[in-house]
């Protein structure tokens, strides 16, 4: 046995953040030790983390790249080099796009990884504004864009400080598993332990729901209403920050009219929230000091998203809470990222990105971000506004997490030439004419900075081990584009890297002079966290102030002031229940980890969940299979009973497929949530996101259910 090295690596098991110790012997992870000292953990895992050892060597990782030699899911592949794959790529993409327009291809990523600026700069330089995700419209974007509209930059919970928070919300969010987008899941379950007040906001229990000082089961899909609802209490009982509110802030008097709309009979018969608990919550809120909030994608995902983020994010601010030490702090302005490199696409390419008419998205009102995905995925099969023709995949199972997955099979199978990265092989990857071997944390040298992030440390991922010929994306991007002629702005990952220290040196005096090699050394820089930075600066908004009613937002074609589109679900007697959708689960990350055994064993089945007198009334027990079923199709998941959750409401799991029912299937459609759902129902108007939770449902048994006997046995061997 050789001598072992000890290689200090930022995980992204999730979104990422903890550090931990990864032993290397002959060229092999053997051992990984979370990091004492790490900024975001302090020595915590959770098991995905600790499973990365089982993730790297797993026996069906792809590690060679692949061509297909049959038709299109036949699920027959063969191994090529890499020198093969780019060269076919490259002969490809430029051919298509030499006769179609650069626009012609599509690029799809999954939600936050280490590689998305450079997924950017890759689309830039190719040419094409087709950049989207499966979490493009529903997934931080509108929190991220709510905050820059209203304050000019995000915040997060001060969690580091000397003083801790003493109230926190937990609004459409379950950080004690999700750490979400901005931290991790350890702070907040501190908190929770401490004592903490929680204000929670969940139509599901949970773990922190258990510690809740307050908890409000709104129906799925109306928390704006709640959130203004909650204002009007604030405002009425003299509950508001008068300095911050006369001082710091435009368009209170407007604000304050819009929620005398919302009383709070009002608010009970929309969000079926007794007056009493929504007055309990509004008053907590008022008087707990510093208070924070932590706020989830459950509130994104309807036709009310962008507007629902912005009543909510008012609410700390309104309350005195802005930026104080323990309070609702301002993020990092601009994240280190490398840089995307949007001055590449020019105007003419960037103006036919397909996102038609959601100005927050098209590059009318903020920077051109993603394309539609629906509507993207749906120009592959109709040819509107033109067809699609190419697709890359980098770290997106479409098929599971876009919704209305039939959709999205009927568009996958029109695509004329199709490049997927990934680590598995998944039921999208059998669509694919390349596929691409992904490699891990662990096996990849970059920086790591979440820019929504309250603390604003910079960690190092490092690269211990290389597994098979497994590539980063980044590096992918960079040699094809090479290949191609294009000119990627850089020729080396270290360039790009150094480029972003570099920026970071010029903004953060800890930061100086630091390169990647030199950071490698230092594992970690965590600098001074500075407080109520607008009493200087003012906000980074044209007024200069918090701005409760928005000019920019009139101009654009929304409402200034945040409000509130009452389009309930429509329950009728065939469906009369409201479905939501998508309650993460500690071990998977979205529909990642199905093949890991050490998980699958901790969480096997796919669960809906409901009271148990839902259940009696459809004639189902706890632990029966039930069909879930939508307009759009049925899906069977497992029963799972509580008596905590509103009788009308039921949660149906996302990202189940079963990897061991072999290719080209995987069953993607027996217990996929996303068969049920829509991606071109009721958008909001302004921003293009669609429904994911909040719909009509109805269940019923599935008596003669074979799941379990048909693909279950591998897991106890
Ligand atoms: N372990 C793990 N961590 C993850 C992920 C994962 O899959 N697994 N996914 C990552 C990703 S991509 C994201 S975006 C984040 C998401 O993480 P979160 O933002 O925390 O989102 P969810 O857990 O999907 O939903 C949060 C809570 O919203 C509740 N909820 C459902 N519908 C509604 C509603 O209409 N209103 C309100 N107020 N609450 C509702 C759910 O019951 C749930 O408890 O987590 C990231 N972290
Ligand atoms: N119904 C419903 N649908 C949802 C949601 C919901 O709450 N409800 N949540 C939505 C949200 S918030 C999001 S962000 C999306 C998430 O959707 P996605 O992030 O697309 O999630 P996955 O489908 O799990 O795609 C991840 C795939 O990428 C691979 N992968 C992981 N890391 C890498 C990498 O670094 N490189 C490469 N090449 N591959 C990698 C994994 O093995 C996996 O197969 O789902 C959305 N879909
Ligand atoms: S919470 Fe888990 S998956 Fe996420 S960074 Fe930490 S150990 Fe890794
Ligand atoms: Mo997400």
């Amino acid at each position: 046995m050789g001598k072992t090295e000890i290689i200090n690596a930022a995980c992204r098991g999730c979104h990422g953040g903890c550090m931990h110790f990864l032993h290397v012997e002959d060229g092999k992870v053997v051992k990984v030790v979370p990091d004492k000292n790490a900024p975001l953990n302090r020595g915590r895992a959770c098991v995905k983390g600790m499973s990365i050892i089982e993730q790297m060597y797993h026996p069906d990782r792809i590690i060679h790249p692949m061509k297909r030699v049959g038709e299109k899911r036949s699920g027959r592949w063969e191994q090529i080099s890499w020198d093969e794959a780019y060269s076919t790529i490259a002969e490809k993409v430029t051919s298509l796009q030499d006769k179609y327009g650069k626009e012609c291809i599509a690029l799809t990523t999954g939600t936050g990884r280490h590689h998305l600026p450079q997924y950017w700069r890759f689309a830039n330089v190719l040419g094409t504004p087709n950049a989207t995700s499966s979490g493009a419209l529903i997934c931080l974007g509108p929190r991220m864009n709510a905050g820059m509209f209203t304050a000019g930059v995000f915040a997060g919970v001060d969690y580091y400080g000397d003083v801790k928070p003493a109230g926190i919300i937990v609004w459409g969010a379950n950080p004690a598993i999700s750490g979400a987008d901005g931290e991790l899941q350890w702070y907040i379950k501190d908190a929770a332990k401490n004592g903490t007040p929680l204000i929670v906001i969940d139509p599901k229990p949970n773990e922190l729901t258990k510690n809740a000082a307050v908890w409000l089961k709104v129906k799925p899909g109306t928390d704006g209403a709640l959130a203004l609802g909650i204002i009007n209490v604030l405002i009425s009982e003299g509950l508001c920050d008068a300095d911050f509110v006369d001082h710091y802030c435009v368009g209170f008097e407007e604000l304050k009219e819009r929620a005398a709309e919302y009383d709070l009979d009002t608010v009970e018969r929309i969000t079926w929230v007794p007056k009493e608990d929504i007055l309990k919550a509004a008053r907590l809120i008022g008087t707990l000091k510093p208070l924070s909030l932590e706020w989830g994608t459950a509130i994104e995902q309807t036709e009310n998203s962008f507007q629902t983020c912005r009543a909510i994010y008012m609410i700390p601010a309104l309350t005195g809470n802005w930026d104080v030490p323990g309070g609702f702090v301002a993020s990092k302005e601009i994240a280190p990222t490398a840089d995307p490199m949007f001055g590449a696409l020019s105007k003419e390419q960037g103006d036919k990105i397909i996102s038609a008419g959601f100005p927050l998205n098209d590059g009318t009102m903020s920077p051109k971000m993603f394309a539609h995905p629906y509507d993207t995925f749906d120009a592959m099969k109709t040819g509107k506004p033109y067809k699609i023709r190419g697709l890359f995949s980098h770290a997106n199972n479409s098929l599971l997490s876009m919704a209305d997955s039939k959709h999205v099979f009927e568009c996958l199978k029109e695509i004329e030439f199709f490049v997927y990265m990934d680590f598995f092989m998944t039921p999208t990857a059998e669509f694919a004419d390349i596929v691409l071997p992904a490699a891990l944390w662990g096996e990849i040298d970059s920086v790591f900075c979440m820019p929504e992030f309250a603390e604003e440390a910079l960690l190092t991922m490092r690269k211990a081990v290389t597994v098979g010929e497994c590539k980063s994306d980044e590096e992918f991007f960079m040699e094809l584009c090479r290949r191609m002629g294009l000119d990627y702005g850089a020729s080396s990952q270290e360039e790009i890297l150094n480029g972003m220290l570099e920026e970071m040196g010029r903004r953060y005096p800890e930061y100086a002079g630091v390169d990647f090699e030199k950071l490698k050394t230092m594992d970690y820089i965590v600098p001074k966290r500075r407080y109520y930075r607008y009493k200087e600066e003012g906000f980074k908004t044209p007024s200069g102030k918090f701005e409760l009613y928005c000019e920019r937002l009139k101009a654009g074609g929304a409402d200034p002031v945040p409000c509130y589109n009452d389009a309930p679900v429509e329950l009728t007697e065939e469906h009369p229940l409201v479905m939501t959708t998508g309650a993460r689960i500690q071990q998977y990350f979205v529909s990642n980890n199905r093949q890991i055994k050490s998980l699958r064993k901790q969480a096997p089945f796919p669960l809906v969940t409901m009271h148990p007198a839902t259940g009696a009334r459809y004639g189902i027990k706890e632990g029966d299979w039930v069909w879930i079923e939508t307009e759009k199709g049925r899906i069977t998941q497992k029963a799972e009973f509580t008596e905590e959750m509103d009788e009308r409401v039921i949660n149906a799991q996302m990202g189940w497929w079963y990897p061991e029912a072999g290719a080209p299937d995987y069953g993607w459609d027996e217990s996929n949530v996303n068969v049920l759902t829509y991606g071109n129902g009721r958008r909001d108007s302004f921003s293009g996101a669609y429904r994911m939770r909040g719909i009509a449902c109805r269940i019923y048994p599935n008596e003669n259910c074979r799941i379990e006997e048909r693909y279950y046995n591998w897991i106890d061997e």
